[in-house]
C-alpha cells in the first residue's frame, strides 16, 4: 500500500456545521461548536488516519461579509485554508439551502479552479427529496467532483466521506505523527473552551465582542494544571454582563469550562478568569495574533 497525505479544507457559511464535522471525523473535541454563527475564529487542524492515508482536515471560520478587522482576519484565514489545501469541501446547511452567501462561495471556488467537493450537511433536518434540487443548483455554479450527504451531528454519511477522502489525497509521506489528533496547542484549546462557554452563556453582541487569551499555564507537582486566562471585552457594559450579578455568570462560565478542560486534558484543572475591558481589541493586531490569526492590515 502507498502512503497518502493531503490537506482538505472545510469551508462554508457560518453555522453550516464545519466544526461539528471535524469533531465527528476525529472523534475528539478539537473545535468549539455553538448554535451561534461565527463561532470558529481560526483554522483548526484535525489529523485523520485511514489505512495508509493521512487526511489533514482543516476547519475554517465561516465565510461572511466582514466588517471589523477581526472579521476580515477570520474570512482571510478561511480562504488561506483553501489556498493551502489539496482539496476543498464546501459544506452546506441543507436546511438553509443555497442563499446568496453560499452561492458566492461556490462561484469563488470555481473561479479559483480549486479541486472541490460538495457536502450537504444536516440531512436529518430536511426531507430527502430536497437534496437533489439543492445539489443541482450548486453544481451549476462550480464543477464539484463529488457530492456527499451527511449529518455531522448524527454521523450519517461521514464514514463514506472519510473513505473517499482517504482515497483522494495525493500520494506522499505523512506530515504529522500518525497518532496525533491536532497541532492545536493546549493553551489555545483552553482559551477556546472558555470562549465556547461565553458563546453559550451570553447573548446578542456580547460573545462577538469577547476574546480569550491564556496568560499563564502552570503544571503542578500533584499532576494538576493551573490555568489563568484573560477575557477581553470591548465595552464596559459587556464586562458587567459577563461577570453577572454577584459574579454568578463568570462563575458559571468558569465552572463549565473547567469541567470540560479537565476531561479534555485528563487531569485536574484550576481555572482563573480575569475579565478586562479593552475598547477596540477587535481592531488590534496583537489580539488577533494571540489567537493565531494574521493581521489583515
Ligand atoms: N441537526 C443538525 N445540527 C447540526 C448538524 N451539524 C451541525 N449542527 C449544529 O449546527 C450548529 C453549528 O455548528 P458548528 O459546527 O458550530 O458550525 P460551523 O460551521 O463550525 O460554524 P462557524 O464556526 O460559526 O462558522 C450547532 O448547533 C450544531 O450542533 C447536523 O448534521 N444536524
Ligand atoms: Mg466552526
Amino acid at each position: 500500500m502507498t502512503a497518502r497525505c493531503g490537506f482538505v479544507a472545510v469551508v462554508g457559511t457560518p453555522n453550516a456545521g464545519k466544526s461539528t464535522l471535524l469533531n465527528r471525523l476525529t472523534g475528539a473535541k478539537l473545535s468549539i461548536v455553538t448554535p451561534k454563527a461565527q463561532t470558529t475564529r481560526f483554522r483548526v487542524l484535525g489529523i485523520l488516519m485511514r489505512g495508509e492515508s493521512q487526511v489533514l482536515l482543516v476547519d475554517t471560520p465561516g465565510i461572511f461579509t466582514p466588517r471589523r478587522k477581526l472579521d476580515r482576519a477570520m474570512v482571510q484565514a478561511a480562504w488561506t485554508g483553501v489556498q493551502d489545501a489539496d482539496l476543498t469541501l464546501l459544506l452546506v446547511d441543507a436546511k438553509t439551502g443555497a442563499p446568496d452567501a453560499v452561492r458566492q462561495i461556490a462561484t469563488r471556488l470555481a473561479e479559483q479552479k480549486r479541486r472541490s467537493w460538495l457536502v450537504l450537511n444536516k440531512i436529518d433536518l430536511v426531507p430527502p427529496q430536497a437534496l437533489l434540487p439543492l445539489t443541482a443548483t450548486l453544481s451549476a455554479l462550480a464543477p464539484f467532483e463529488q457530492t456527499f450527504m451527511v449529518s455531522a451531528a448524527h454521523g450519517d454519511g461521514v464514514e463514506q466521506l472519510l473513505d473517499a477522502l482517504a482515497a483522494a489525497v495525493p500520494e506522499g509521506p505523512h506530515l504529522y505523527p500518525d497518532d496525533d489528533l491536532t497541532d492545536l496547542p493546549d493553551r489555545l484549546l483552553a482559551a477556546e473552551i472558555v470562549r465556547e462557554q461565553i458563546f453559550l452563556q451570553t447573548r446578542e453582541e456580547v460573545p462577538y465582542g469577547t476574546t480569550v487569551e491564556t496568560e499563564n499555564w502552570q503544571e503542578r507537582k500533584d499532576g494538576s494544571v493551573r490555568i489563568e486566562a484573560t477575557v477581553y471585552v470591548a465595552r464596559v457594559g459587556h464586562r458587567a454582563i459577563l461577570i453577572g450579578e454577584g459574579g454568578q455568570r463568570i462563575k458559571s462560565i468558569g465552572a463549565k469550562a473547567r469541567e470540560q478542560l479537565a476531561s479534555l486534558l485528563e487531569r485536574k484543572v484550576h481555572l482563573f478568569l480575569n475579565v478586562k475591558q479593552r475598547a477596540g481589541w477587535d481592531e488590534e493586531g496583537a489580539r488577533l495574533r494571540a489567537i493565531g490569526l494574521q493581521d489583515p492590515g
